[in-house]
């Protein structure tokens, strides 16, 4: 058996085939993970979902920023809806396809191999236990009936009012340590590491940062090199408790990176939607795939 993790696919369902071909992929024995953002932007949505789905327990996705727009436009409290979407919202099996959405974890930890796989990246100063922890609570929230209300104020927050996502959502610095109530406190101003709203964008948003996590505050910035004076890559920070554990991280949205390879940190997005490759991360041998997608736009 292999295990897969696939960079962001975004509707390339043709890329999507092209690579299983390429790995000789089993369904029924292989693995396929996916680092999110399998939606939106190409024309194949609908089909790169269910070509996942189908492949039952053996395929596990994380959440990205494109499956949470997907489930804003669902809900109704999306700007626009991204024409791209439209088939998945249409469809017969809309239903079965979004609650398969809703339900997405936002982390995979693999702990046999120790590796972890995350849409866009963990604030430096998190542990992984710490990231576990936020990211089965933002799930939770996701699946209970609070997960629309909540999911359209994280929108608000991230979206429409950065200035305030940076001043509300800078971490507390002794926020790592901090033990997680049940609830979360919608509303709450400041409420720092501990509020979901944070962790929903780390997790799926985060590009840029500082030291502890601060964010940057205009979104327009966070993918332009060197346009966050001080803020370096999520990545690039010492993390603790990481000394000695040699945790491999597995991301995906940043395509503008192109792809990041090194001993224990794996960059999938390699903008296979705008002709660029499509990338996979096979865990048990510990390398990594690809296959050109430029003859696909
Ligand atoms: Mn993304």
């Amino acid at each position: 058996m292999s295990t897969y993790v696939v960079g962001d696919i975004h509707g390339n369902h043709q890329g999507l085939l092209n690579l299983l071909s390429e790995l000789e992929f089993r369904p029924g024995r292989d693995r396929l993970w996916c680092v999110g953002d399998i939606v939106n932007r190409g024309p194949g949505s609908v089909d790169c979902i269910q070509t996942i789905m189908s492949l039952g327990n053996l395929a596990r996705c994380v959440m990205g920023n494109h499956e949470l727009l997907l489930l804003a436009c669902a809900w109704g409290f999306a700007e626009t809806v991204p024409d791209a979407l439209k088939p998945v919202l249409t469809h017969p099996d809309s239903r079965s396809m979004l609650s398969w959405v809703r339900e997405l974890p936002f982390l995979i930890h693999d702990r046999r191999h120790d590796v972890l796989v995350v849409h866009a990246g963990l604030p430096p100063h998190w542990r992984l236990s710490h990231a576990r922890k936020q990211a089965k609570r933002l799930r939770n929230i996701m699946i209970s009936p609070e997960g629309p209300e909540f999911l359209r104020e994280a929108f608000a927050r991230s979206h429409n009012a950065p200035e305030r996502l940076h001043e509300e959502l800078a971490p507390l610095t002794d926020g790592a340590r901090h033990d997680d109530g049940p609830q979360h406190n919608s509303g709450a101003p400041g409420c720092g590491d501990n509020s979901p709203y944070y962790a929903v964008h780390a997790l799926t948003m985060l590009r840029r940062c500082g030291p502890l996590g601060e964010l940057a505050v205009k979104r327009d910035e966070f993918d332009g090199p060197g346009s966050d004076e001080g803020l370096e890559p999520w990545f690039e920070y010492p993390r603790p408790g990481s000394r000695a554990k040699k945790t491999h991280y597995v991301f995906g949205h940043w395509a503008a990176l192109n792809g990041v390879e090194r001993r224990y940190l794996h960059g999938l997005d390699t903008g296979c939607v705008r002709g660029g490759s499509l990338t996979a991360y096979e865990i048990e041998a510990d390398r990594l795939h690809q296959i050109s997608c430029s003859d696909m736009t």
